[in-house]
């Protein structure tokens, strides 16, 4: 297994729009295997390909709250959707910003697991947001899109100044 990087606002890979998983070999496995420890490593309840670099439809997450049922879903698709909720997001690719976003309560979603199965599932709550926030990241959609353009700036800026103080402290470790 191995830790993959993920990529951060504003990386224009982010916006990427992936293709659809053909081959349902090993190798998927092992990407299915190298993004699930990604997320629980990065402390995350979910995970698209798109934000480690791999532009194929597929999403992990766990939202149990022992972080001990990692799922995955390969070529997803909302197939009904109803109601609406409100939840405040954040997302590994934006760290340290949190904002609310409105999306669907119930949502029924259509998928495949690893080994090519089809399955379909009616989801509510955190499980229905995290998967609607990771299927916007394999179409290149960011919670922040949702934002206005003001803010959407704020956060650019306030990422900037995280990554510059950080660079500067590893900077100052090295001296010492
Ligand atoms: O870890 C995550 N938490 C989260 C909280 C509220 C709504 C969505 C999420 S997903 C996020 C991990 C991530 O960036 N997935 O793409
Ligand atoms: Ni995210």
């Amino acid at each position: 297994m191995a830790k993959l990087n993920i990529l951060e606002f504003p990386d224009p890979r982010l916006t990427t729009v992936a293709k659809p998983v053909e081959n349902f070999d090993e190798s998927l496995k092992k990407l299915v295997q190298d993004m699930t420890q990604t997320m629980y490593e990065a402390n995350g309840i979910g995970l698209a390909a798109t934000q480690v670099n791999v532009h194929k439809r597929l999403l992990v997450l766990d939202v149990s709250a022992d972080q001990n049922q990692p799922r995955v879903y390969i070529n997803p698709e909302i197939t009904s959707q109803a109601g609406e909720q409100t939840h405040e997001e954040g997302c590994l690719s934006v760290p340290g910003i949190y904002a609310s976003v409105k999306r669907a309560e119930n949502i029924t979603v259509k998928a495949r697991d690893a080994d090519g199965n089809v399955f379909e599932e009616q989801l509510e709550g955190l499980h229905a947001v995290c998967i609607q926030h990771e299927m916007d990241h394999l179409v290149g959609r960011l919670f922040v899109d949702y934002l206005s353009p003001l803010k959407r700036n704020m956060v650019r800026k306030k990422l900037e100044k995280q990554r510059k103080v950080a660079a500067k402290e590893a900077e100052d470790h090295l001296v010492i």
